[in-house]
């Protein structure tokens, strides 16, 4: 409901009228009663800020999980978290349609989530178990979902921005106005295929919408000492006739408006955009990395800006009751448990599924 339907809403509802009257209004929830007005009744309003809320959660949970599960040995590979970005996944995934396309890299963990993917179905696929998203096939470096359009994580870096451009591409062709979302790290704006499909994605004003994640950092390597500009991604859009577009990637809801400003003009057939979130991530590079190649006082820094703790503040700022947020992570911290011990109960996959999935037709039959 808008801030204008909202405000209609209010007027309508008597001054005389018993909170009876109110829930037998009409098909409104809790959440949709006429209140005040106030900063939260804003263009995000109170519902989508408690989901937003529930989602960074989730992500931030779910990935905490994963590490623990790492500690054990249950974990098979290695593992890339993104800790300290989930604002950025948060953000783009609320702006999305059902069947939109995400194509991230091996940081992707909370990608797939934020599209959908159940936790148990993420969490069993790192630790190659049945119920993984790909039956345990994949492992962390290669989460996929189709059902929840969550195309592929990519470990290749760069690999997936011209596959992005071909969904974009299948999209328009198809006049299905689905738009793409691709996200990728800073160190990627150095690698070719960034260029080749970010002049192709203009060429062909293609909906696709690419998302720059700057962490600051390409494995152990600052991105500022290897870079000809400041803003790898956003001071390279010109060149590809695009906007210069950086956003605090660590502001969820500045994320969310940004993205859903990108979607719209990609679904109105206005073109792809390069959008850089400015961000940081918690832990090493991969689960083996201590970091230690970090200046002193750094993370230290961007942990007052950790997305779960300003997202938390403002919404009591805005005056959602504590009571409430209490009750949204108790519940995410027992739904992470129940995943968790779903994935731990599910069996490694059976060796008849070694021939499937390796083709489009889904089977090897075609070949013999
Ligand atoms: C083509 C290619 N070159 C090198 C690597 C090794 N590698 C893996 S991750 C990575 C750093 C990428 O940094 P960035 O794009 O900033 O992503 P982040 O890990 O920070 O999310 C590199 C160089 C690779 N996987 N693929
Ligand atoms: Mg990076």
């Amino acid at each position: 409901m808008n801030l204008r339907e909202r405000r209609k809403r209010r007027d309508a509802a008597s001054a005389y009228s018993t909170p009876q009257e109110a829930t037998e209004n009409d098909s409104m929830t809790a959440l949709d009663q006429p209140r005040p007005l106030s900063a939260a009744d804003d263009d995000i309003g109170r519902e989508k800020r408690l989901r937003m809320f529930r989602l960074l959660l989730e992500l931030r949970l779910t990935e905490k999980r994963a590490y623990d599960l790492f500690l054990q040995n249950l974990v098979k590979g290695t593992s890339h978290l993104s800790l300290g970005q989930e604002a950025v996944a948060a953000g783009f995934a609320l702006g999305m349609r059902r069947d939109d396309y995400t194509f991230c890299t091996y940081r992707g963990h909370a990608h797939t989530l934020a599209r959908g993917a159940p936790m148990s179905g993420v969490l069993g696929e790192l630790m190659g178990r049945e119920c993984g998203v790909t039956a345990g096939k994949g492992g962390s470096m290669h989460l996929t979902s189709v059902e929840h359009g969550a195309m592929g994580s990519y470990a290749i870096v760069g690999a997936h921005l011209p596959v992005a451009c071909g969904a974009a591409w299948s999209a328009q062709y198809r006049g299905t106005d689905q738009v793409t979302a691709c996200f990728f790290g800073d160190g990627t704006t150095n690698i070719g295929a960034f260029h080749e499909a970010l002049n192709f994605a203009a060429v062909w004003k293609l909906p696709v919408v690419f998302v720059c994640e700057n962490n600051l950092y390409m494995e152990y390597t600052p991105i500022g000492t290897v870079t000809a500009v400041e803003h790898p991604a956003a001071d390279r859009a010109a060149a590809y006739g695009l906007a210069r577009t950086i956003v605090d990637g660590n502001d969820a809801d500045a994320v969310f408006r940004t993205a859903s400003a990108a979607f719209a003009r990609a679904r109105a057939g206005q073109g792809p955009a390069l959008i850089e979130a400015m961000t940081y991530r918690h832990s090493g590079h991969s689960r083996a990395d201590p970091a230690q190649y970090r200046p002193k006082g750094e993370l230290d820094e961007w942990l007052k800006r950790d997305p779960i703790k300003i997202y938390r503040e403002r919404l009591v700022s805005l005056g959602f009751p504590e009571v409430d947020l209490g009750a949204i992570e108790a519940d995410t911290e027992r739904r992470v448990n129940e995943a968790t011990e779903a994935a731990k109960a599910s069996p490694p996959p059976p060796l008849t599924l070694i021939e499937k999935d390796l083709w489009a037709d889904g089977g090897v039959a075609w070949r013999n």
